[in-house]
């Protein structure tokens, strides 16, 4: 028995000796750590955990407490578990891509707080933002390549009520999209852009409403604002040097980088006032010409994440090079703007003083990230080279607390290893759930069970509801998580069918009397009807040539009674929801006997559940 599994061994039996015998390392939970993410089976967890697939494309869904991985939700990427890229519908969403990278989930808001309707996630590769409908947990919209942007990086960041999401770009290019320039005029021809995409409130359909331009910094993460700062919209740049090769070296020059503060409100008065230039369709406003739309405040260094805490009045940044995280007043920022306490200008646009604007510099430690907010007044911040997470207080300080803000820090957590991203639930709204903190880290290494050179990452629960923070739980999630979001369970209320009301298919079929085969020259509707345990129609001849649209109705009105529609040695699997009418098209080139099947077990004789497409050659098609 290794050292490690003794340890464990003996926690079963009394944990008080393991914390002696073993120097009470967070490796050595109690019973009571695992009596706080137990939930028993057939119990329900708490909370929903919504976090990203990296270039995976898709969205995963976890419990809170138990981090028992629930359901993966395809976004960016083909995944025939649910037929998702498989049929006409969700083919036509992907398009020519079949692949994205998520990074940043947000939810929707309303009035501040999470809603439960939405969830939006962007893709930093092709520069596109997805929304989740989270009634049926499905991808419902893909917006994009989104115009004059590469690299979506900067979103996903939701407004109050859900007015905008806001995204930036990662990599200036030329514009708009198309354009070819020199990378040796980098600094003149490239160009970055903050984006603002409106979503309908009834709806939730986004569309791009306008965008401001900057230099070709690199945006890296924002947030919006709340309270005093709702109207506001925060984002970080690492690459203010204009740097274009060997970035780590070019862009890591300056001590400060900039952030934005934008004046998203201000900005659409711009628009609605004609103040724009059209560029690829969309407005863009030249901040230049538009004063009070955007300022610039530095940043040290190489910033990363930065966080508007629950009352808007405090924006904490991480500078990847700087072992502390800024706290920035909004306050202090209107002052300075109103003063015109500024240092300089960057093309025409001010950059505020930032010791007017700095609160204070919290000494965190090696590698600051991402902060978030317990809605107590701390924050906790990752810090990706310590691999720890820091918990402090947020101002008001004392004079003394200033003059050496360590007295602020409260704790610090070890997490393994190399975190990334941390999220504790609603951190972004006015109102933090604060009990629960999950802390996702880049390196597994020496974790899980080895699988060879690919493992997993991991997210470590961390239980933040007393003083000092305690690791109560560690999963592994596959690749490539960034970011979350936490949602409370009794929020949402999600469906477990489509009603047949609401099926506005045209070619729905209810009964095995209006199941229907239509053939018009060589291309054929089927109308079929898919129930337990049967399709209708199950035989069918076609000739190679024929474009064959199957427009399959699952009529199941029960909870979760899925039925697939796979076709043998075709790229066809068809996944239907109880209620729901897909639709894929195929065309037949080859001839032969094709089976098809109900992929799902759905019944006892979902054995069953299968068909047979006959392929005649070309003209050979019996009574034709
Ligand atoms: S990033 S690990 Cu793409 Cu959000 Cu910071
Ligand atoms: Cu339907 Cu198996």
């Amino acid at each position: 028995m290794t050292m490690h599994r003794f340890c464990h061994f003996l926690t079963a039996m009394t944990a008080t000796i393991v914390l002696a015998a073993c120097g009470g390392g967070q490796d050595a939970a109690p019973a009571s750590h695992a009596e706080r993410t137990y939930v028993a089976p057939g119990e329900m967890d708490e909370y929903y955990l919504f976090y990203s697939g990296g270039h995976g494309g898709d969205v995963r869904v976890a419990g809170i407490p138990s981090m028992r991985h629930i359901k993966t939700i395809p976004v960016f990427n083909p995944n025939a578990a649910y037929g998702y890229g498989y049929d006409d519908q969700t083919r036509a969403m992907l398009g020519d891509l079949t692949w994205g990278d998520v990074h940043h989930p947000a939810l929707s808001k309303t009035d501040g707080v999470y809603d439960g309707r939405w969830l939006f996630v962007n893709d930093n590769a092709h520069n596109r933002v997805a929304r989740i409908d989270l009634r049926d947990f499905k991808t419902k919209q893909i917006l994009g390549p989104i115009p004059n942007t590469a690299g979506n990086h900067g979103a996903s960041s939701v407004t109050d009520n859900t007015e905008y999401v806001f995204g930036a770009s990662r990599f200036a290019t030329p514009l708009p999209r198309g354009t070819v320039a020199s990378l040796d005029d980098y600094a003149d021809e490239y160009h970055g852009v903050v984006t603002a995409i409106r979503v309908d409130p009834e709806t939730g359909e986004m569309s791009p409403a306008w965008q401001v331009l900057t230099p070709a910094f690199q945006w890296d993460l924002s947030s919006t604002g709340k309270g005093p700062s709702h109207g506001w919209f925060f984002v970080t740049s690492y690459n203010s040097e204009l740097a274009h090769t060997r970035l780590e070296i070019g862009a890591s020059q300056r001590e400060r980088d900039y952030s934005a503060f934008v004046n998203w409100q201000r900005a659409a008065e711009a628009v609605e006032n004609g103040d724009f230039e059209r560029i690829d369709g969309i407005p863009v406003i030249d901040p230049a010409r538009v004063p009070g739309v955007m300022y610039y405040v530095p940043l040290a260094k190489s910033p990363h994440g930065i966080d508007v805490d629950p009352t808007g009045q405090w924006i904490v940044g991480g500078g990847k090079l700087e072992p502390s995280a800024t706290v920035f007043s909004f306050e202090k920022f209107l002052a300075a703007v109103k003063n015109q306490d500024f240092v300089e200008e960057v093309r025409g646009v001010p950059v505020v003083n930032p010791d007017a604007v700095t609160e204070g510099m919290v000494p965190v430690g090696l590698g600051p990230l991402h902060t978030q907010f317990d809605g107590r007044g701390n924050a906790y911040t990752t810090m990706f080279i310590d691999s720890k997470v820091a918990k402090f207080r947020l101002p008001p300080w004392t004079d003394q607390e200033k003059a050496d803000l360590e007295q602020v820090v409260i704790d610090r957590i070890d997490v393994h290893t190399n975190p990334g991203h941390l999220v504790v639930g609603g951190s972004d709204t006015r109102a933090p759930y604060g009990d629960w903190l999950v802390s996702m880290n880049k390196d597994a290494s020496g974790r899980p069970l080895p699988t060879g050179p690919q493992i997993p990452e991991t997210s470590q629960l961390i239980d933040i509801t007393g003083e000092r923070m305690t690791m109560v739980y560690e999963s592994f999630t596959d690749k490539e998580p960034h970011f979350a979001q936490i949602l409370r369970a009794d929020l949402i209320q999600p469906i477990g069918f489509y009603r047949r009301a609401e099926n506005n298919h045209p070619h729905q079929v209810w009964s095995e009397d209006d199941a229907f085969v239509r053939r018009n020259g060589n291309v054929v509707d089927v109308g079929m009807r898919a129930l337990r345990s049967n399709f209708v129609p199950d035989n069918l001849e076609f000739q190679v040539g024929d474009t064959v649209h199957f427009h399959i109705t699952n009529v199941e009105q029960t909870n979760a009674m899925s039925h697939g529609f796979g076709l043998s040695g075709h790229n066809v699997m068809v996944d239907l929801s109880a209620g729901e009418t897909r639709t894929v098209t195929v065309t037949l080139d080859r001839p032969g006997v094709y089976p098809f099947y109900c992929t799902v077990f759905c019944s006892a004789l979902h054995q069953e559940m299968q068909g047979y497409i006959v392929v005649y050659p070309r003209g050979q098609l019996p009574n034709n």
